[in-house]
Parts: C-alpha cells; structure tokens; sequence
C-alpha cells in the first residue's frame, strides 16, 4: 500500500536533533534547513516526500500519538512519562545517553515526614516510589529542577543526569539510580500500516545506521 501524503518526522531542537541528524543522513533523509537558525518549524528535506517538524521534546509522544507526525525521535525518559498510548517503539537509537536519577543535597540529613520532590516526571516518580511503598510528596516542575533544595522547595529531585556537573555545582548528588535512558524511534500505529513501505524501510535503515 502506497501514500502521496509526506512522512513526517517530529524531533526536537538540540541534543536530539543534533545527533538524530547523522543517522537519518545514513537512511537518506538530510534537512534542508538548520533549526538552530531558522525559525521554521517544518523543515524541508532532500526528499520530496519527507518532513521534519520541530517541537518541544516533551511534545513528540503526542504529535506521534495523534498522528500528526508519523514517526519522532524521543528520550525514553519522556516516553515513560508520557505513556505508551498509541505509540509503536520499534528502535532504541542509542543516543543522548543519560540516567534518571532521584538527586539530592551532599550530606542531606534524614528527613522527618514525607520527602519532598521536584521534578518534571510526575507520573514516573510516582511510580518508582509506589513501587517502594514510600509516601512522597510531588512537586511538579518545568525545568531547572536542581534549584529547588537550594532554594528549600524541595528535599530531593528527580532528574535526567549525563556528567553530574550540573547536580555538583549546585551542591547536589545522585542518590539512587531509577532507568538508563537513551532515545526512541517512535511510530504512530496507523501510520505504520497506512505508509508500511517507508515506515519499513526508514526503520531498516536506522537499525543499520545505530548498528553500523
Ligand atoms: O530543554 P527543553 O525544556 O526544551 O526540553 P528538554 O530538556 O526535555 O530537551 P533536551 O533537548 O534538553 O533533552 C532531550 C532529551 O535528551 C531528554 O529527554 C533526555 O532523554 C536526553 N538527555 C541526555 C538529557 C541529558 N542527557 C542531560 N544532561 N536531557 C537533559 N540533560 C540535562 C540535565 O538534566 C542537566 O540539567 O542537561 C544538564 C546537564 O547535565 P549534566 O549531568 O551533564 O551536568
Ligand atoms: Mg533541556
């Protein structure tokens, strides 16, 4: 089965479009124009018949979910938190490598009660204390988690580390270790059946590419 539609790609800006970029030049797909540059938001490509569009990484389980991108590129990190509804994980593509991390001040003391968290993932931060029995209360954030014991909003955070630097100039470190994180192709499932061919054969080539 065939489609004149074009394929689209979600990815977002920085480290993923960064290093998505040479394993979709290794399939055939090179986008024309620099999202770091350009203010487009739908780059064209080298193919005719292939999109890109540029959102918020926490944005492409959605657009992939409703279809409106067929495929995306996303840390796994997002995907946990935003659930699998819909979305078809074919291929881990190995890149922007990090662990989700429960962080916390050097030499915290014990805390009475229940630990307060920061984070941006609610739901999985949930999950991993549930899992542990641990009453915790959440405090949903939308970045710069690390601030938040420094500033006394919280006793701990929840957040994505590649170095630790950012934790250490803060004063913080890793304490527990909740998933390794890499990024996902993601695949609408409609769109795999409806575009099957280069859908198929996007995800051969990728496969090679992570492989190779
Ligand atoms: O930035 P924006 O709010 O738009 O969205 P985002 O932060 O979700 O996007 P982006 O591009 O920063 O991250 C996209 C994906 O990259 C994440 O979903 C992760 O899967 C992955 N990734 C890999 C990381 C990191 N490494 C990483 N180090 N995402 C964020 N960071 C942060 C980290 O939390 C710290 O604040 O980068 C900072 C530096 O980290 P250190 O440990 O090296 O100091
Ligand atoms: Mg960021």
């Amino acid at each position: 089965m065939s489609n004149d539609s074009p394929l689209v790609i979600a990815l977002s800006k920085g480290r993923i479009f960064k290093e998505t970029l040479p394993l979709l030049a290794q399939a055939g797909i090179e986008p024309i124009d620099d999202p770091e540059t350009s203010r487009k938001l739908i780059l064209d490509t080298n193919q005719e018949n292939v999109k890109v569009v540029i959102i918020r990484a926490t944005d492409v389980p959605t657009y992939v979910q409703h279809g409106a991108a067929d495929v995306g590129v996303a840390g796994k990190d997002v995907l946990m938190e935003h659930g699998g509804d819909g979305l078809y994980e074919p291929l881990d593509l190995k890149i922007a490598c990090c662990r989700l991390m429960v962080a916390g001040p050097v030499d915290a003391q014990p805390v009475q009660g229940r630990l307060r968290i920061a984070t941006k993932f609610i739901n999985t931060t949930r999950d991993y204390y549930a899992r542990k029995g641990e009453q915790v209360e959440l405090i949903k954030l939308y970045g710069s988690m690390e601030l938040a014991p420094l500033a006394g909003l919280s006793d701990r955070i929840v957040d994505v580390v590649d170095t630790g630097n950012t934790l250490k100039a803060n004063g913080l470190e890793p304490q527990e270790h909740i998933a390794d994180i890499s990024s996902r192709l993601v695949v609408n499932k409609a769109s795999l059946k409806i575009k099957h061919a280069a859908i198929k054969r996007l995800i051969a080539d990728l496969t090679a590419a992570v492989n190779g």
